[in-house]
């Protein structure tokens, strides 16, 4: 074999080796070593840039993969770490973009390339993320900046405190005649709410593990952890809520990546890795709340959009039993929709199977739905171990003569699985991103006629035609500044002139599939050219001779 050819061959099994590396989720530092690999090992296919740094100092990447003149052609935008908490977001979207470029030497991808840009943006959170790998554990949202989130005047006055020293926070429980949780019939490790209309008593207060630092009659409300991501954006935004941000994008990222994408008018789907989830179950029309004054559901039209891009997403990713999600405000996935006038989906791309009783090891079925005990037996049966921290008595200054209990399930388990299972679920999810890519707008101008009309004048017809399965734009997106439409243009020289029909016009919505057919009565002979397209659907330009 040739020296040449076996270096090659090598550097494909080693590079790819060294990419696969990682067997736990990546810290700050490794995302960023991840990030920097791809501009530097597919310098012709991937740019990456800082947008900006937060306010814990930490660069918000952005990966740009796409062939020449990547900003002029149609995009998909990807982004991870919409949550803080949400480690496995981050991986989809970074790992998406290493899949993609590692497959850029076959010749499906690079025509994919040819066609479609991506904008990746692997880490919205990076602040609250690295709590995961801090000291202490737990599950943090908000980033560095400093916030007084209960409005006391003090600012990071109670967090949460490792009790039990076992380096995580997990829960804490207080016995209490007043206390409106219960044990789990099912399983005696999970705390549950104690249903009063059905005779049960609660027999346990439940709280995050921790004291009242500040002696204000509540636990944990106000620590490190500023303003989160998934809580800042403009659409409905819950304010004065921990979290929300003095004003909608207050804070740095968010700031740059509106502005980013602001700019970014080839965009027409937006995908993000979140716990709101539009995927497994599209949204259903509500005729009522999507023609009020402010649309508080999606259009009718982008509905059916949202049903096909699903049902691709259910053949692709095939993750069964998701919960029901309803965004929360001033979150993400609702802004790239309506603000922003893009299809926006969003997925936590994971989660926890509803699971069965193994009737061999005599494991009897649930009679309580309970997200906690569901996780203990399937960890359970996954041979999952080291995740839930025995209830243990400690002494609590809050509760000097009560029994106070810390124990429970690790922080992050419910929304982040084993990290093996992380290649197949980023696999699955690069195949859907790609295959949403086939169903992208693509604009052609056919079935085109000339009939001369006498004195000189000649009426031409032609069919604009999407030949994508998606509308183009969406159909909110016809009424927003930010999103162009589809422009059409008569470009007429020497002596000619447009007689009837309109020299440059701006189409509706055009259909999946549809067509629209337009009609010009043109004076003057030679060449004649039309344009059709948007930065979002690509262009067609054709020549006719008069
Ligand atoms: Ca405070
Ligand atoms: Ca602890
Ligand atoms: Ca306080
Ligand atoms: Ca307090």
């Amino acid at each position: 074999m040739p020296k040449k050819r076996t270096a090659f061959l090598l550097c494909t099994v080693l590079c790819s080796v060294v990419i696969h590396a990682q067997n736990t989720y990546s810290n700050f530092s490794q995302q960023t070593t991840r990030v920097h690999a791809l501009a530097k090992n597919y310098p012709q296919y991937a740019k990456v840039k800082s947008l900006t740094k937060t306010a814990g100092g930490k660069d918000i990447w952005q990966i740009t993969i796409g062939s020449a003149n990547a900003d002029k052609k149609p995009a998909i935008v990807v982004v991870g770490g919409v949550e803080g908490n949400h480690l496995l977001g981050m991986e989809l979207a970074l790992g998406f973009a290493e899949n993609l470029l590692q497959g850029s030497n076959s010749d499906s991808i690079k025509m994919l390339l040819n066609k479609t840009t991506f904008y990746v943006f692997p880490d919205m959170s990076p602040d609250a993320m690295e709590q995961y790998f801090a000291g202490l554990k737990y599950e943090r949202q908000g980033n560095a900046t400093v916030t007084d989130d209960d409005r006391d005047g003090k600012t990071d006055e109670d967090g949460f405190d490792d009790l039990d020293g076992n380096g995580k926070i997990t829960m804490m429980r207080v016995e209490s005649p007043v206390g409106m949780y219960r044990i789990n019939p099912d399983d005696p490790r999970s705390l549950v709410k104690a249903d009063l209309i059905k005779g049960e008593k609660g027999r346990y207060l439940l709280f995050t593990e921790g004291v009242d630092n500040d002696k204000d009659g509540n636990f944990n409300e106000d620590g490190a952890g500023g303003v989160w991501f998934n809580k800042n954006f403009t659409y409905k935004l819950p304010a004065f809520t921990q979290g929300s941000g003095e004003f909608a994008v207050s804070e740095k990222e968010t700031r740059a990546l509106l502005d980013t994408l602001f700019e970014m008018f080839n965009v027409y789907a937006v995908v993000s890795f979140g716990s709101n989830n539009n995927l497994s179950t599209p949204y259903a029309y509500n005729a009522q709340t999507a023609n009020q004054t402010l649309i508080a559901s999606w259009l009718q039209q982008d509905v059916k959009a949202d049903s096909i891009v699903a049902d691709l997403y259910n053949r692709t990713v095939n993750l069964k039993d998701a919960a029901k999600t309803t965004p929360a405000g001033g979150d993400f996935l609702s802004w790239a929709y309506y603000h922003y006038g893009r299809y926006s989906f969003s997925t936590p791309g994971w989660w926890v199977p509803k699971i069965k009783a193994d009737t061999a090891k005599k494991e009897k079925a649930f009679t309580v739905e309970d997200p906690v005990s569901n996780y203990l037996r399937w960890a359970d049966q996954q041979g999952i171990t080291n995740t839930f921290t025995e209830w243990k008595t400690v002494s609590h200054p809050d509760f000097p003569n009560q029994k106070v209990e810390v124990g429970g399930i690790d922080p992050f388990v419910l929304i982040t699985p084993p990290y093996k299972l992380v290649p197949d679920l980023v696999k699955k999810h690069t195949v859907f991103i790609t295959q949403l890519a086939a169903l992208q707008p693509e604009i052609d101008i056919i079935n085109i006629r000339t009939e001369k009309a006498g004195s000189g004048l000649t009426r031409v017809t032609a069919d604009i035609i999407n030949r994508g399965a998606l509308a183009s734009p969406s159909k909110l997106g016809e009424r927003s500044y930010w999103v162009k439409r589809i422009v059409v243009k008569v470009n007429t020289t020497g002596n000619q002139s447009v007689i009837s029909g309109r020299k440059f016009q701006t189409l509706n919505s055009l259909d999946g599939y549809g067509t629209q057919q337009l009609t010009w009565l043109i004076k003057g002979t030679g060449k004649l050219t039309i344009d059709a397209g948007s930065p979002s659907a690509g262009s067609k330009s054709i020549e006719i001779n008069l």
